[in-house]
């Protein structure tokens, strides 16, 4: 699917959205499942063809080899793999959803919403000039997006954010994502941000880099918040009680399905620590299990839940429409969303079936 406009970040651009989508047919009725590995292996290791790989080789065999499986149990089911956070979480979110479609549960009732709308922000990437960053802002800003999330990386920095500071004053709700480009060495340029009150840094060093951040973090005044790092409830617990972040950024795929985003987000709650959803340049399907999740009491701060218009000029969709700076938690059965057929078949250039008998 074509991007409205090229999104590049320090690990590279991306101009076309390659998704998997999972279908899952099962006698209760269908579910759909989104896969948020990228087209190559730059944000995580993970990738399409990799992802695709997996699934069909290991993951679905497991699936379908199990019989009857509950979304409670894919996860488990699924463990003897390890790795492949984002092709398990596709699979267990299409089980979810044709479990939930069958009892008339919602996904934001299943994980626990606990508000009817989300607040937005919206990530901006590295344009070609300063110019074209604020008039990027400008025109977000103009939608109603509450907060904005500039892309850095070594080099687009300190200037970038001066000058939307500058631009559009103090009270902006501000924050930066750097994607793993930094080292300890650039504590320097990172400890300047200080002087902007950007609400956090995000994943400023390596994903393996915990005791970097924890140290990181004592030597500058901005919260430091974790992406990449997080890949389970678990690590994101080593990584409050080490002192590498103070906010974590949480995203199914990165952790492996929606019901793990949950305990994520519920050891961060009983923690005090705030959490966001972040994006992944999702279809308006992951973009519905996105809002009930980020409808959670502990998503306190706006994620990157943008209006569907952000990424795409056609969603395999309905699009999702932006109110006063909110999106709205679907409240069907299921992801209270389905592709509209016509549509997803423009855009679909395989499929692969795989049947249990
Ligand atoms: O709005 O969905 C969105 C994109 C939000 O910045 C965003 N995603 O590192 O969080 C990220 C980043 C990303 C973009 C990750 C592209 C991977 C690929």
């Amino acid at each position: 699917m074509p991007l409205v406009r090229p999104f590049r970040t320090s690990f590279g651009t991306e101009t076309d959205r390659d998704v998997i989508l999972v279908r899952v047919r099962t006698p209760d009725g269908d579910g759909w499942g989104e896969c948020v590995a990228m087209s190559e292996p730059g944000y995580s290791s993970e990738y399409v063809e990799s992802a695709q790989l997996v699934l069909r080789r290991h993951l679905v065999p497991r699936l379908l080899a199990a019989g009857d499986v509950s979304a409670s149990r894919v996860a488990e089911v699924l463990a003897g793999v390890r790795g492949h956070p984002m092709a398990k979480a596709a699979l267990e979110m299409a089980v979810m959803d044709a479990e939930l479609r069958s009892t008339g549960e919602s996904f934001g009732e299943a994980l626990g919403a606990a508000r009817a709308s989300v607040e937005c922000g919206v990530s901006v990437g590295i344009p070609a000039s300063i110019d074209e960053l604020i008039e990027q802002v400008d025109g977000y800003l103009a939608e109603g997006y509450l907060r904005i999330k500039l892309k850095i990386e070594p080099g687009w920095d300190i200037e970038p954010v001066k000058a939307v500071r500058k631009t559009f004053g103090d009270q902006l709700a501000l924050q930066v994502d750097a994607n793993a480009s930094y080292t300890l060495d650039d504590g320097e340029a990172l400890g300047a941000l200080d002087g902007f009150n950007v609400l956090m840094l995000e994943q400023p060093l390596a994903e393996d880099d915990l005791t970097g951040h924890a140290r990181l973090a004592r030597r500058i005044g901005t919260p430091i918040c974790l992406d990449e790092s997080i890949g389970s409830a678990k690590m994101a617990e080593a990584a409050i009680e080490l002192g590498a972040c103070e906010i974590v950024n949480i995203k199914a795929g990165r952790v492996g399905g929606y019901l793990e985003a949950a305990a994520v987000h519920d050891l961060c709650y009983s923690l005090g620590v705030p959490v966001w959803c972040g994006g992944m340049l999702e279809t308006g399907l992951g973009r519905a299990a996105n809002l009930a999740l980020a409808a959670l009491p502990g998503f306190t701060l706006p994620g990157d839940t943008s209006a569907s218009d952000r990424y795409f000029l056609k969603d395999i969709t309905a699009p999702f429409v932006m109110h006063d700076g909110l999106l709205d938690v679907p409240t069907g059965p299921g992801l209270g969303v389905s592709p509209d057929i016509d549509t997803l078949t423009k855009v679909t250039t395989a499929v692969e079936e795989i049947r249990s008998r």
